[in-house]
């Protein structure tokens, strides 16, 4: 029987204003999959999203719902989970709005380690704004910021999140929906930061400037940037020039979560004793030393 995707969507919202072909639908309809998968009621699914094409998932999908500022998803989504650790809180936020102006709250989000799943929905542009340069806009490409070739090199987003604490770290592409479902499913389980870089196609603001004049352009180019992680690993180091990896990244289940840490800490305030004698568990390495 064909999946019913109308009980979970905003109806009197559709259509959805992204353009004909664009990606982010793929990526609203895996969500919902897995959210299904994971046996999830819509009453306990709580999803912040930020400003621009990325943000109006918020507006499509039939749960709580936050549609946040630009660049400050992290910081409402913490404020949600803090207060209601028992939900599923699902981040969703643009390259620009994850990566440029929201970088920060990113790196911090996941240092925390705080159990909220973020999905990077990667056009390579500013999208809602037309084709402004974002961290992942590939060198070379044009942009109306960049008209004569983006200079800048770019982010790999899934090394950033690792490299900040992020526990769980998958990339997957709209040319693939069932990976992007497995993937999330994986990630929505894991207790702590779910990190995925989905790319997405932007081929009315990234693709039609730079030779990609339709979705299957775009979607064709995405499909030369990315190489399953099994493959990826076994390549020389001069073949992974240009490709990114797919799959899970990273996985780490031995790291403690933060609204648990932070349990602990409200545990010690009312017992009017020190965190670190509390609970040494919570003590790092470094502070041990002293
Ligand atoms: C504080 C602030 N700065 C700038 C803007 C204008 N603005 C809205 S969306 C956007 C960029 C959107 O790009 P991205 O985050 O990559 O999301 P996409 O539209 O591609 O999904 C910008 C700069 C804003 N709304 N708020």
């Amino acid at each position: 029987m064909a999946f019913n995707y109308d009980q979970y969507l905003r109806t009197d919202k559709m259509p959805t204003l992204w353009c004909w072909g664009c990606g982010d639908g793929v990526i609203l309809k895996s969500v919902i999959r897995a959210i299904e998968k994971c046996g999830w009621d819509m009453d306990d699914v709580c999803v912040v999203s930020g400003i621009g094409c990325s943000g109006r998932f918020s507006s499509y999908i039939d749960c709580n719902t936050v549609h946040t500022t630009h660049g400050r998803t992290i910081a409402y989504a913490t404020g949600v989970k803090l207060a209601n650790p028992d939900k599923h809180v699902i981040v969703v936020a643009g390259d620009g709005d994850s990566l440029a102006i929201g970088g920060n709250h990113t790196i911090h989000g996941c240092r925390r380690n705080i159990d909220l799943n973020f999905i990077v929905i990667n056009n390579f542009i500013y999208g809602l704004t037309n084709s402004q340069v974002s961290p992942t806009t590939p060198k070379g490409m044009w942009a109306v910021t960049t008209q004569y070739g983006n200079v800048d090199p770019s982010f790999d987003a899934c090394e950033l999140a690792k490299a900040s604490g992020a526990t769980f770290v998958a990339r997957e592409t709209v040319n693939d929906p069932k990976k992007i479902e497995k993937a999330l499913v994986k990630g929505f389980q894991h207790r702590g930061f779910s990190f995925f870089d989905i790319f997405s196609n932007c081929h009315i603001n990234l693709g039609r400037k730079n030779k990609m004049q339709s979705a299957l352009a775009t979607l064709d180019w995405i499909d030369k940037i990315t190489v399953g992680k099994r493959k990826y690993d076994a390549l020389p180091e001069e073949e992974r020039k240009g490709l990114f990896p797919t799959g899970i990244l990273h996985h780490d289940d031995t790291q403690m979560e933060y609204c648990d840490a932070y349990d602990l800490v409200i545990e010690a305030a009312q017992s009017k004793t020190t965190v670190p004698k509390l609970h040494p568990e919570m003590v790092d390495e470094t502070t041990k030393k002293v």
